[in-house]
Order: structure tokens, then C-alpha cells, then sequence
């Protein structure tokens, strides 16, 4: 251990003192230097996204895209770049719940060999509003109320709700919202979006308009409602953990990347105007073009150093990818760089390694706080004759970004076009395209979200907002919310579906989903190897949970490892219980626990296998047998078909509350 100025230190424990119990001296250089340091730690936090966590990987190309961009690392198929990924929350602080109801940042640097490209993009394909100039307003809205800091990291509050009922261009974003889409399963399952409109453009000066999708191989999952507000007591780091562990164990994080193309000409041909951010390109109507693949599969060594620091930007971007009209990405080109010279604490936080591109960098940009360059050499300015005018510029032939020659002609105003104004019809398309489960998550959100709205002419109003979209979504939220059914409406009159919208058709797979196996003293040891064999076969994760650590023995003499206890973890940490049962010193404590478990997991509708000596428990429970529910087979086919459950993922047609099925 030395100081910072690389003097060996002697002694770290007691601060230097006249006298074994005088006071301290001002003389104590390690003693002032070790506090001064840990007094100015902590940064200001982003101010929306505050909440995130990342980690390192690559991206790999499997078509060239050369026909649409000259982007060096988007032409040859097989070529590898390196990325950083940063997944967050929106309204929350830094140190809130992982799985509260909001959108998920999906933030991703790409460090090419041209220098860093950012797609900084959302789980929603959509956003809040049109305009930047309003995202104060919303950001302002959606945070704890000022008079008294709350609620912290959720929406279901007056001043949110105040906002989406007179700001209307914010109807399809709250579906979204609204939906199973903002409580993510995992990091891990959810769709990253670009959301605004980009160019891509070829070497021949040739330009498309893109949208950006990131697509899990793992499909998309969400929690249920209830589940996700519980983990946020259990486990305020679900997510981050999920996302460690994962990539701890080698279970490495892919993600798609795709595209949609619209050629330049094709602008108007479409009943939405393109450049609106509340609009999404439905996938039926323009296809998603899948190019490569992204792996995460490092986690990070620090992460203040890394996650903390790094700074996203959409405006960090490479020749062949360029900006549209989109005057919500407009707003943001300006508002990156300068929130991180207030987070980051000056201009030269694109020297922290995080940040640094990986190809050389220089310019006549001098000085400022934390510089860490030495500069050398007596000119910084351009065009000069004493350095041989360098550093020089490059021509677009030799790699310089060259911005896109766009016409562009128009009054000043401070107005929108009319082909922004149709805020209704697209949130229809997402309401209609929804599954009666969906539909029915979404009722609830929102009747728990503005059943928190103290203001009664609030409820009223968002009540009156959504019989634009439906009146049978706004007549059941009114009920919930004891607002007056909507009269006199204009509800929109879309009937088309758009099915790539919905979850029910997403990838399932058993790989990486945790399962609980619930068990006590003289379980049969072969019925329980058998199972947990097939569930680990499936590359599933098994954990042992019982009432204390240690080694519980079974019948057979099979000795299993405790992972849990009913005191460490819950019923809502895992995708799946295995009711094993068996004894315990307190049989009556065992037995509350173990129903507790069985409970939660039925009425949030997961996998439950049930042991020949899980019986007992079972039946001691509300949950009864039906669709996900495995019990009373012969240990030959259980296995299976408790596997088969759990890569089913969800029951919906289990009837818990009577309105399934
Ligand atoms: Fe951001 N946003 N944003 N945003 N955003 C920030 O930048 C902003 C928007 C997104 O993991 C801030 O470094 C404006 C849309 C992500 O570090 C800030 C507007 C989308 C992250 C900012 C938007 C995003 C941010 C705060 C409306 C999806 C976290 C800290 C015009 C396409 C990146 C920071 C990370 C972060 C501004 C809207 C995504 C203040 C003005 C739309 C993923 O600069």
C-alpha cells in the first residue's frame, strides 16, 4: 500500500495521534489524503437512467450491409467488434429496485475501428412524446413529486398521470407502458429498440431510412405485476444479479441485431409520418432484416470505473449512419454531451478508458479538468504551417464523416407538422394486437397505476384519454378507478393487428430458468436425482431450498447440498418449484413456508412439480392440479414433462382469478 504519491505506508489502522488517546494531528498526510479522497467519491447520477448495470462483449456481422451503409464494421460478414452494453431503468435512482414498472434503457458502444458508434435505445419501440423541448416536462413528471420525494422509481403517481392526460402524444407509449413490456423477466429477454429513425447511407452517397431492433435469443419474458413488486423487496437487484450470474457461469447473453429499411423515396408511402417517434414501423408492413449477433460475455471489473462512467451518445456515430428529421433525436444530439460535462465533471471524459475509442484520436482540443493527454509540441490550432498542418482532416474517400447533403427548406416555426397529430391509431394497433392475458395485465396496470392518482379529475381525465384507443380498456378502467364510464367519444376505428407486437409467440426455452427444488429430511433420493438431472440436462438452474443450511439426507441415503433457505430467497426468485417435502425439526414452520411457496408460484401462474412426498404440501396449499401443475407420474416420464412445464414458462390458462381461460 503506498499514498497517492507512491510513499510506502506504514500504518493504516490508527491515525496519527499526540498520545495513545490524544487527539489527531493535521500532520497525518495518509490519514487526510485516505478521507479527502473518500469525501469526493460520489458523482451526481444520471439524471433519468440512473439505475444500470453492464457489462463487455462483441458484436458479429452475418451480412454485409455494404448495399445500404459504407459503416466499416456492418461489411464483412464474420468481422467481430467489441461493445459495451448498459441496461437501466428510467425514473429511479441509483440506488432503487430493479424491477419496477418503467421502460429499460438498452444502451450499446460499439468501439470500431472508425471510432465509437452508439445506439443508445429503449426496450419500447416508441416514446413519450415528439418534441425534446417537452422531455423536461416529462422527466419532471414521472420523478418523485418535489414537495416530498415520492414515489421513487414508479409512474403510478398524480403528476405522471397529470402529464399523459394533457399530453396526448404519449397514448401509444403508455400502452407500452401499461403492458408486460415494462417488468422485464431479465436484461437477459427483452427487445432493444432504436426508436427514432436513422439513415444508412452506401459509398455511392445512396441513403435508407433504419430502425434498430435488438432481438433476444432467449425470446421476450416478462414478470407478473405482482411478482415484480414483491422482488423489489427480495431482491432490489434482480436484474443486475441475473445479468452477473449468468455471464459468471458461462451462459452467455445474445442478442440479435436487425434492421428496417425504408428507401428514401418510399418517405410518404406509409399512413404515419416516419419521423415521428411515437410511431413504430409495424413488422408486418416493413420486415425486420436480422445482420448479426451481439454476445455479452464479460462482466465488468468495476463498476464505477466502468458502468458509472461510461458515456452514451446518439450523436457518436461512424461514416455510413446518419441522423433523420426525428425532432425527438434532434434534442438529444445536443443533450448527451452536455449532461456529461456536469456528471462527468468536465470535457474530457472521452479519455476515461471506458469511453476511449480503440482506434487513435487527436485534435486541437486542449486542456480542462482531468486532463489526462500530454500534448506535446507548441501548436493547437488549425490550419497551421508549423506542424505541416496537422493533425490533418481526412476526405470522405480516405474515411472523413462527411454529414448527409439533405435538402431541406421551410419557414422558422415553432409548430409541428399535422402528419404528427394522430395519436390514437397506433395504440389501437397495439391494444388489438395484444392476447386476452395481455389484455387483462393491462387493465390491471392501469387501474393499479391510476388507482394511486389521489386527484379524482386526473383519474376522470385519463379515464376519458384511453376511450380514444378503446372504450372497453377505459369502461374497465373506470370501474376499477370509480371514475364515470366515458360518454361521448371518438374511439379510434383501427381493427388491423399487428402480431410481432405480442409476447404469446416469443421464443421459450428452459435454458438458464431457475428452479427451486423445496425439500427436507427423507425424500427418495431417486425420484429427486432423476428430475433435478433432467432440469440441469435442460440447462436449467437448480437451486436446493430448505429451512437451514447445511446437508439435508434423503431416504436412499442421498445427501443434497442446501443452496437456500426459506429465509434467503422467495418464491418470486424463481421461474419453477420442485415440492420435494420431507421433514423437519419444526414441522409446522416447514409446512407454512413450503405453502407459501407453492401459493405464490401458482398464483403467478409458474411450473410446480410435485415429489410422491411433496404431497402433503401441495394439497395443504390454494394451488390445485391443471395446466403447469406436474404430480402423480411415474418417475420415467416426469422428468420430461416437468421440463416441458418450465420451458412453457407461464400457465395462463390455469385458472387463479377466474378471468383466464
Ligand atoms: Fe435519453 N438521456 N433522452 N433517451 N437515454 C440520457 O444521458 C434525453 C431518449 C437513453 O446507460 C441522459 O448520460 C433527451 C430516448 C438511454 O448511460 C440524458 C431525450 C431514448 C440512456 C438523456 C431522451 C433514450 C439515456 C441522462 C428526449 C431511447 C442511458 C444520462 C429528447 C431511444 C444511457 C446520460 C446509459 C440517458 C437525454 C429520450 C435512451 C439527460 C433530452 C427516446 C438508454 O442526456
Amino acid at each position: 500500500m503506498t499514498t497517492n504519491q507512491g510513499l510506502k505506508v506504514a500504518e493504516d489502522e490508527h491515525s496519527l495521534k499526540a498520545g495513545s488517546r490524544g487527539p489527531t494531528l493535521m500532520e497525518d498526510f495518509h490519514f487526510r489524503e485516505k478521507m479527502t479522497h473518500f469525501d469526493h467519491e460520489r458523482i451526481p447520477e444520471r439524471v433519468v437512467h440512473a439505475r444500470g448495470f453492464a457489462a463487455h462483449g462483441e458484436f458479429e456481422l452475418y451480412e454485409s450491409m455494404k448495399d445500404y451503409t459504407k459503416a466499416a464494421f456492418l461489411q464483412q460478414p464474420g468481422l467481430k467488434t467489441p461493445v459495451f452494453t448498459r441496461f437501466s431503468t428510467v425514473a429511479g435512482s441509483r440506488g432503487s429496485a430493479e424491477t419496477v414498472r418503467d421502460v429499460r434503457g438498452f444502451a450499446v458502444k460499439f468501439y470500431t475501428e472508425e471510432g465509437n458508434y452508439d445506439l443508445v435505445g429503449n426496450n419500447m419501440p416508441v416514446f413519450f412524446i415528439q418534441d425534446a423541448i417537452k422531455f423536461p416536462d416529462l422527466v419532471h413528471a414521472v420523478k418523485p413529486e418535489p414537495h416530498n420525494e415520492m414515489p421513487q422509481a414508479a409512474s403510478a403517481h398524480d403528476t405522471f398521470w397529470d402529464f399523459v392526460a394533457n399530453n396526448q402524444e404519449s397514448a401509444h407509449m403508455i400502452m407500452w407502458h401499461m403492458s408486460d413490456r415494462a417488468i422485464p423477466r431479465s436484461f437477459r429477454m427483452m427487445e432493444g429498440f432504436g426508436v427514432h429513425t436513422f439513415r444508412f447511407v452506401n459509398a455511392e452517397g445512396k441513403a435508407h431510412f433504419v430502425k434498430f431492433h435488438w432481438k433476444p435469443k432467449l425470446g421476450v419474458h416478462s414478470l407478473v405485476w405482482d411478482e415484480a413488486q414483491k422482488i423489489s423487496g427480495k431482491d432490489p437487484d434482480f436484474h443486475r444479479r441475473d445479468l452477473w450470474e449468468s455471464i459468471e457461469k458461462g451462459d452467455f447473453v445474445e442478442f440479435e441485431l436487425g434492421v428496417q429499411l425504408i428507401d428514401e423515396n418510399d418517405e410518404f408511402m406509409f399512413d404515419f409520418d416516419i419521423l415521428d417517434p411515437t410511431k413504430i414501423w409495424p413488422e408486418e408492413q416493413v420486415p425486420v432484416k436480422i445482420i448479426g449477433k451481439m454476445t455479452l460475455n464479460r462482466n465488468v471489473d468495476n463498476v464505477f470505473a466502468e458502468t458509472e462512467q461510461v458515456a452514451f451518445h446518439p450523436g457518436h456515430v461512424v461514416p455510413g449512419i446518419d441522423f433523420s428529421n426525428d425532432p425527438l433525436l434532434q434534442g438529444r444530439l445536443f443533450s448527451y454531451t452536455d449532461t456529461q460535462l456536469i456528471r462527468l465533471g468536465g470535457p474530457n471524459f472521452h479519455e476515461l478508458p471506458i469511453n476511449r475509442p480503440v482506434c487513435p484520436f487527436h485534435n486541437n482540443q486542449r486542456d480542462g479538468y482531468g486532463r489526462q493527454t500530454i500534448n506535446v509540441g507548441q501548436v493547437s490550432y488549425h490550419k497551421n504551417s508549423l506542424a505541416d498542418n496537422t493533425p490533418s482532416t481526412s476526405s470522405e474517400e480516405e474515411g472523413g464523416y462527411v454529414h448527409y447533403e439533405e435538402k431541406v427548406e421551410g419557414r422558422k416555426i415553432q409548430a409541428r407538422s399535422d402528419s404528427f397529430k394522430d395519436h390514437f391509431s397506433q395504440a389501437k394497433l397495439f391494444w388489438n394486437s395484444m392476447s386476452k392475458t395481455e389484455k387483462k395485465h393491462i387493465v390491471d396496470a392501469f387501474s393499479f397505476e391510476v388507482g394511486k392518482v389521489k386527484s379524482k379529475n386526473i383519474r376522470q381525465q385519463v379515464v376519458d384519454m384511453f376511450a380514444n384507443v378503446d372504450v372497453g380498456l377505459a369502461t374497465a378502467v373506470a370501474e376499477a378507478v370509480g371514475a364515470e364510464f366515458p360518454t361521448d367519444v371518438e374511439e379510434s376505428q383501427v381493427t388491423e393487428t399487428s402480431p410481432a407486437l405480442s409476447q404469446m409467440e416469443t421464443v421459450k426455452l428452459p435454458d438458464t430458468r431457475k428452479v427451486a427444488v423445496l425439500i427436507g429430511k427423507g425424500f427418495d433420493g431417486d425420484e429427486v436425482e432423476s428430475v433435478v438431472n433432467a432440469c440441469v440436462a435442460a440447462g436449467m438452474t437448480v437451486d436446493v431450498v430448505s429451512d437451514k443450511f447445511g446437508v439435508v439426507y434423503g431416504e436412499n441415503d442421498l445427501a443434497v447440498e442446501v443452496d437456500e433457505t426459506f429465509l434467503t430467497v422467495h418464491s418470486t426468485l424463481y421461474d419453477a418449484i420442485y415440492v420435494v417435502g420431507g421433514e423437519a425439526d419444526n414441522m409446522k414452520k416447514f409446512t407454512m413456508d413450503m405453502v407459501e411457496f407453492i401459493n405464490e408460484t401458482y398464483k403467478h401462474y409458474k411450473p410446480i412439480g410435485v415429489a410422491s412426498t411433496g404431497k402433503t404440501f401441495f394439497d395443504a396449499s390454494a394451488a390445485a392440479e391443471g395446466p403447469g401443475v406436474i404430480a402423480d407420474l411415474d418417475p420415467s416420464s416426469f422428468g420430461k414433462a416437468f421440463v416441458d412445464a418450465v420451458t412453457a414458462h407461464r400457465h395462463w390458462d390455469r385458472k387463479v382469478f377466474g378471468w383466464e381461460g
